[in-house]
């Protein structure tokens, strides 16, 4: 009997002992195998792997005490005077010069844009060049005027606008399209005209607009012994703020050939009761690169008659008026090169 019992009692014990076992051999392959799961299936989709890899560009803020945190740094404004200045210095114009020599020297301009890395420009300015078939002129041009403008410490662009075809040239009409074309990449604050023969002399005459004047830039030039031709003189490099060229409507259209184009933009400025302002003369120097008058920019027959029409002209012919095709758009390295048909002289 006490026998019996004791037989019982092993079975009893050993098949309680077998489920203790097997219970927890499933438990420790429920652990190993989610542990397996864990690493076969990927935890992040796609774009949250993306997103944990920027993470990983930030720095590691969990190591960091508070002032190794990253915070971007604020680029103070430039200084009113740059300390990059030289003053006057005479232009030289090296013959055997390329566009490539110039490309090399300035590295940092891309898309004809430039702005300095070490303070925020004061101000961001478009300067707009109206041009056919001067390309001699034009590499003179982006030779001098890139390191003049990097040393006056400005965020600026060039645009090179080219009148397509063989109809009389229109300054004025290109000057408006430049203008147009410029907004479409930038709230530029400033827009500098300029011909693209002229070459400043001193970088103290800062191509930067004045919030109250239209600014006239060029006192006098070479061929004309640094002397202004007249007092209402306006041609050659003008610069407006966005602010002053809409108050005027931009220059007129209607302009085709030579002369008068320049007048009207002043009469424009006269009659918006704004009133010019010029640096000194000994800072508002330029040269200008010799050219004998070009084939289709005959001087204007009509400029003293539309000159008389101004004040009712302006308000319908302007910056509002002006419509043209856009053939091309180049962001060329050292400028943007936007080739236009804007048409030709009625009748
Ligand atoms: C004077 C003015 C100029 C303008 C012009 C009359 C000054 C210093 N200059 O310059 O601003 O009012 O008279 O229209 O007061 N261009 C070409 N290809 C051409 C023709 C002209 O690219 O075939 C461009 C080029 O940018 C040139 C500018 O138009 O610099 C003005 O033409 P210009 O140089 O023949 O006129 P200019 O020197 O008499
Ligand atoms: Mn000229």
């Amino acid at each position: 009997m006490w026998f019996c019992l004791a037989v019982g009692d092993h079975l009893y014990r050993g098949r309680y002992f077998l489920l203790s076992f097997l219970l927890v051999l499933v438990l420790v392959s429920i652990a190993i195998f989610s542990g397996e799961t864990l690493k076969i299936i990927p935890v992040y989709p796609a774009t949250m792997q993306t997103r944990k890899d920027n993470l990983m560009d930030q720095p590691d803020n969990r190591t960091s005490t508070p002032d190794q945190l990253y915070i971007p740094t604020q680029k103070g404004e430039c200084p009113v005077e740059s300390p990059l200045l030289q003053g006057l210095v005479k232009p030289s114009f090296e013959s055997s010069l390329t566009l490539k020599n110039v490309e090399n020297e300035n590295k940092g301009v891309s898309d004809g844009e430039y702005e300095p890395s070490g303070c925020t420009a004061r101000q961001s300015v478009a300067i707009i060049i109206p041009h056919r078939r001067r390309e001699t002129h034009l590499i003179y041009f982006l030779y001098h005027l890139h390191p003049f403008l990097q040393r006056q410490q400005l965020h600026y662009a060039i645009y090179v606008v080219n009148q397509a075809g063989d109809a009389t040239f229109n300054r004025a009409k290109l000057m408006n399209v430049g203008y147009l074309e410029a907004l479409k990449d930038h709230s530029w604050d400033c827009f500098i005209f300029h011909d693209v023969d002229l070459i400043p002399e001193n970088d103290k005459n800062v191509y930067i607009c004045d919030d109250n004047r239209p600014k006239h830039l060029i006192f006098g030039k070479n061929s004309t012994g640094y002397q202004l031709p007249y007092p209402t003189n306006f041609g050659g490099v003008t610069a407006l703020t966005r602010e002053q060229f809409q108050k005027v409507n931009g220059f007129p259209n209607i302009y085709w050939g030579w002369g008068g184009e320049d007048d009207d933009l002043y009469t424009r400025v006269r009659l918006q009761k704004m009133k010019i302002v010029r640096p000194p003369a000994n800072v508002a120097r330029y040269t200008m690169m010799f050219h004998k008058r070009d084939s289709g920019n005959k001087k204007n027959p009509n400029r003293a008659w539309l000159m008389q029409k101004t004040h009712s002209l302006m308000k319908t012919d302007g910056i509002n008026s002006c419509s043209y095709t856009t053939l091309s758009v180049e962001r060329l390295l050292l400028y943007v090169n936007v080739t236009v048909d804007i048409g030709k002289p009625q009748s």
